[in-house]
């Protein structure tokens, strides 16, 4: 269980709830990893296989990596086709990186020159037009900050295996956060950012009380903004998890669906690649995960009660990657005809049974709601061979169609204590059909 956000007291878990509301209802965004990383593309002095990581693990001085933002200019940036790409695949978030660990900021800002509008020809910020686009399209945004920064005076050279940069000097420090508060504060009221995103907060230097201070500092600008986990130095693992009591509001597992969810009450959002690396890399098409694996892992996520947060990275010059486009819009084709199967759904109890999914997939549900029934969404990843769906259910069915397929017959038997539904002899979606069942009262 997660403890409420906000200092103890100050917050009921309803409050939470509703805060949380718009972001629950979602369960779909989009990540995207944006940075001057983009321009070499994975590849550094020949060898190739970094990511946006490629500073640290290239052992890349400042002074050199400094220079690749003489090469980032993203001319074929086009906000409003990002933000439609986003809405067509059904997502109803945006989080952009707005810093990553390399330290170099994505917008105009006084907090460091070291930025986008003053360093690289482009010459002007991509975050404000992008949360603009965003919101034309009826979708909300956030935004990526890591507090580790690799370029900062504050924080030494980077070493390779050094994941955790030490501090030089505590005054150094102390104008690090306040640079940090700075650009925080632009990004809130220039952009209207109703999530932050924090990463690199594993470093040594990062105190929790260095956390709570910047946590209150945020929602002192803006009450109902919601903040991951990440916020605070407690991670443990690449699970995601803060233990209980830690504030943040929601746990943040990283290129997985936790196995059971994580309990009834907790807010999180895994965060996935569609490739090897978050930044854009030059790969094959072998590096990619296929459509039908990321839809099943954001029909797992809502299964589950989670978020699923899909990572795109642009190129330097500003365009998604085709293969990224292709599976965007193969998701999108079925979240047209399934969507209500994942936004504003929550887990049950039976879509995890003695701790496990069923064998042929995963079921979401949606409580009765103005006059409409109670739902159930079963996802079926795994076509029965005799065609008969099985599910131990005793409440009465009132109705039963496939999403992709509404005037197929569907024949119910119950009895039992065990709901039977004699399907039609194909699957009519290529890759997961959808059974909405509304229960009887
Ligand atoms: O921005 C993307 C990646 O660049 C960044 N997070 C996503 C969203 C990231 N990916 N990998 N890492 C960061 C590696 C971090 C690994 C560790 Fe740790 C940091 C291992 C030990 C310290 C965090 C804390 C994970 C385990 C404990």
């Amino acid at each position: 269980p997660t403890a409420p956000s906000t200092s103890p007291g100050k917050e009921t878990p309803a409050q939470k709830a509703s805060r949380m509301d718009w972001w629950t209802d979602a369960r779909f965004g989009l990540f995207i990893h944006w940075g001057l990383y983009a321009v070499p593309a994975g590849e550094w002095q020949g060898r190739r296989g970094y990511g946006e990581w490629i500073m640290e693990e290239a052992d890349i001085p400042k002074a050199e990596y400094e220079r690749l933002a003489a090469r980032f200019n993203p001319v074929k940036y086009d906000p409003d086709a990002w933000a439609r790409a986003a809405k067509d695949a059904g997502m109803k978030y945006v989080i952009l990186t707005s810093k990553h660990h390399e330290g170099f900021a994505m917008w105009d800002t006084q907090g460091t020159d070291y930025n986008i509008a003053r360093r690289t020809p482009y010459g002007k910020s991509v975050i404000e037009p992008l949360a603009e686009a965003v919101r034309r399209q009826g979708l909300h945004f956030g935004v990526y900050y890591s507090i580790m920064d690799w370029h900062d005076p504050s924080q030494r050279e980077s070493k390779p295996g050094t994941l955790s940069p030490t501090l030089i000097d505590p005054e150094q420090k102390a104008r690090y956060v306040r640079d940090m508060k700075t650009e925080l504060k632009e990004l809130v009221e220039r952009a209207d950012v109703e999530v932050l995103w924090f990463d690199g907060e594993w470093v040594d230097w990062w105190t929790q009380e260095d956390a709570r201070d910047l946590d209150a500092f945020l929602r002192g600008l803006k009450p109902d903004i919601i903040i991951n986990n990440r916020i605070y130095n407690s991670r443990e693992g690449m699970a995601g998890i803060s233990p209980a009591g830690m504030p943040g509001d929601f746990h943040t597992p990283e290129q997985e669906v936790p196995a059971t969810g994580l309990g009834a009450d907790s807010y999180w959002e895994s965060c996935m690649t569609m490739n090897q690396k978050w930044g854009f890399v030059n790969d094959s098409e072998a590096d990619w995960k296929s459509t039908g694996v990321l839809l099943r892992h954001l029909i797992d996520s809502a299964s589950k009660g989670g978020n699923f947060l899909l990572n795109v990275g642009p190129t330097a010059e500003g365009e998604f990657p085709q293969r990224a486009l292709q599976r965007m819009a193969g998701i999108g084709r079925w979240m047209r005809i399934n969507g209500e199967a994942i936004h504003g759904t929550s887990a049950t109890p039976l879509g995890l049974l003695h701790g496990q999914a069923p064998a042929w997939g995963r079921i979401t549900r949606k409580p009765a709601e103005g006059g409409a029934a109670e739902r159930l969404y079963l996802h079926v990843f795994d076509w029965p061979r005799d065609n008969v769906l099985r599910l131990p259910l005793a409440q009465e069915v009132s109705s039963a169609r496939l999403l992709a397929a509404p005037d197929a017959r569907i024949g119910i038997d119950q009895g039992d204590g065990e709901l039977r539904l004699r399907l039609p002899a194909a699957a009519p979606d290529p890759e997961v059909s959808v059974v909405r069942l509304d229960l009887s009262p």
